[in-house]
């Protein structure tokens, strides 16, 4: 069969960045398929075309909240044509009756030991509806991606993408991951990942994981057995790594230099909120520190528009990440994503704007919040994003930073470059609200309607929500 999979990108979105990272999960599907098929990728955001009147068996897409919409109009093409089309991803996972009225079948959860299945399934015409594992897949059988089909096409500072581990222990509840991947973490098995971070081209790593120390015996063995490759890799991580000096001095030595560490909040009453072991906000001022004496900088990302915030979030954070000379800071707006206890409060509290879902990428004000107007959450956001990538804090950040190395100063630079590009661009931060004549309204009817005008039937009385295996 011919198989063609999509990540899809709204146009007008394409990625302007200095930095490609091409997606690692459609290059693992491709991976799982059986030999004998012919395995195309496209992604969208690199500019690379669908040609709609190719003559493909099978397209698969992969869907987001943010590229859910963009992902049903290229099914919707395809269909036209004659194809099948199958959506896989955390938005169809999430959202499995919606995602089903624009494709054949709907992948929930993780393919690993599902999709050898469902290609034969599609080649003796017996396709499913739906299809989800009992169980999370043991990841001790590894998958090598398919490392041919993503290299990136836009000439640009290209890192590769690669996963150690999947699920999350900490289960925020704005957040998917450990609703999704399991509050366990499962792992990868060490000799296979350095075999496929050997075989790729790339000097860059860009490691998935949502949290790489989270096991800090298996974190241990992996960055020793990574230093032979003498790779330079970025990744995620927990603020606890700042406590383990063993830890900090192999993940340097094995090439990390920055790590987004999710502090979410810097607030006495947002701490609280999530289960982070680091307790003040002079606690994390001193581990950011601790990160960088190890030769490694910190990306900070933080969450605004929780129910504790008040207009002093905006000062307050600002305190943290100049006082703590954050090398990057991630700002993000409380974003009600679908299968999250977010999402379900707020839509009972009747306390989100909007449901397009092309606007849920995190930068925009989609929701009542408690204790703030959302044009104050606006406003706040907006100048704090301009003070932190203003060419002054960039400049009083660099001195610690900068001494890391001269690679780690043009890193640092280039990368806030990039923010700072990016916040004076034509990047839209805005309140959306429906139109007075659209109420906010979850259906999945209603996303039917603009594109291909026709009912589905869809279950009634089923559990919208993806439910996590145990
Ligand atoms: C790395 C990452 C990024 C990188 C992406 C780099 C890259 N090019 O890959 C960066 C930093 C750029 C990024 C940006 C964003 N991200 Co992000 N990101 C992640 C992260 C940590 C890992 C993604 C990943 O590769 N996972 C590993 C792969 C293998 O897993 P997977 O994609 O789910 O695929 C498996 C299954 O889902 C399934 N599957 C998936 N697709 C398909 C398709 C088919 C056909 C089939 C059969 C199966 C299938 O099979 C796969 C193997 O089992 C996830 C969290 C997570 N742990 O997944 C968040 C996550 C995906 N990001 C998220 C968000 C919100 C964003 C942003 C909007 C904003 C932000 N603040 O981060 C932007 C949007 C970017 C965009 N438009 O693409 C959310 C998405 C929530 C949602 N409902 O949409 C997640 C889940 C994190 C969260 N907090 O909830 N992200
Ligand atoms: S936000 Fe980070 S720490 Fe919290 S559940 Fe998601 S991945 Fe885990």
């Amino acid at each position: 069969m011919k198989i063609l999979l999509i990540a899809p990108c709204p146009v007008n979105e394409q990625r302007h960045n200095t930095m490609d990272i091409p997606q690692l999960t459609l290059s693992l599907i491709a991976g799982m398929t059986p030999p004998g098929h012919e395995v195309k990728i496209v992604e969208e955001v690199y500019n690379q075309k669908i040609d709609y009147d190719e003559d493909v068996d099978l397209v698969g897409i992969s869907i987001m909240t943010q590229t859910c919409i963009r992902g049903y109009e290229i099914a919707n093409e395809f269909r036209k044509r004659g194809r099948t089309v199958i959506f896989g991803g955390i938005h169809a996972s999430t959202r499995p009756y919606e995602a089903i009225l624009y494709c054949d079948s709907v992948v929930m959860g993780e393919a690993e030991g599902l999709w050898e299945n469902i290609i034969k399934d599609v080649e003796n015409d017996r396709l499913k509806k739906f299809y989800k594992l009992d169980s999370y897949p043991d990841l001790q059988n590894h998958v090598y991606p398919r490392r041919d089909l993503i290299k990136c096409s836009s000439g640009k500072f290209s890192i590769a993408p690669v996963e150690t581990t999947r699920g999350c222990p900490y289960n925020c509840d704005f957040c998917t991951v450990s609703r999704y991947f399991g509050t366990k973490q499962r792992h990868k098995p060490i000799p296979s990942i350095i075999k496929d971070a050997e075989m790729c081209n790339e000097k860059y790593l860009f490691f998935l994981d949502d949290n790489i120390t989270g096991n800090k015996k298996y974190a241990k063995k992996l960055f020793a057995e990574l230093i032979h490759l003498n790779k330079i890799w970025v990744g995620q991580a927990s603020i606890n790594l700042s406590k383990d000096p063993e830890l900090m001095k192999l993940a340097y030595k094995s090439g990390c230099r920055a790590l987004l560490v999710g502090f979410e909040s810097i607030t006495e009453s947002g701490i609280n909120l999530y289960r982070k072991t680091l307790k003040t906000m002079d606690e994390n001022i001193a581990a950011v520190k601790m990160l960088r004496n190890n030769g490694i900088m910190t990306m900070a990302s933080l969450v605004f528009g929780l129910d504790t915030d008040t207009e002093e979030v905006f000062d307050l954070s600002h305190e943290f990440l100049t006082k703590a000379q954050v090398a990057f800071f991630q700002a993000c707006i409380l974003t009600p994503y679908p299968g999250t206890p977010v999402f379900e409060n707020l839509k009972n509290e009747g306390r989100i704007l909007t449901d397009d879902w092309r606007k849920y990428d995190a930068t925009k004000v989609l929701i009542s919040p408690k204790n703030i107007t959302p044009e104050k959450l606006l406003n706040g956001y907006q100048r704090l994003r301009k003070t932190m990538y203003s060419g002054r804090s960039v400049l009083q950040r660099a001195f610690p930073n900068c001494t890391i190395g001269f690679k780690e100063a043009f890193f640092y630079f280039a990368l806030n470059r990039g923010y700072h590009n990016r916040n004076n661009g034509d990047m839209k931060y805005h309140i959306h609200k429906n139109p007075e004549n659209s109420p906010v309204d979850f259906n999945m009817d209603k996303y039917v309607v603009p594109l291909n005008g026709k009912k589905v039937d869809v279950p009634q009385g089923q559990p919208l929500l993806y439910e996590v295996p145990v």
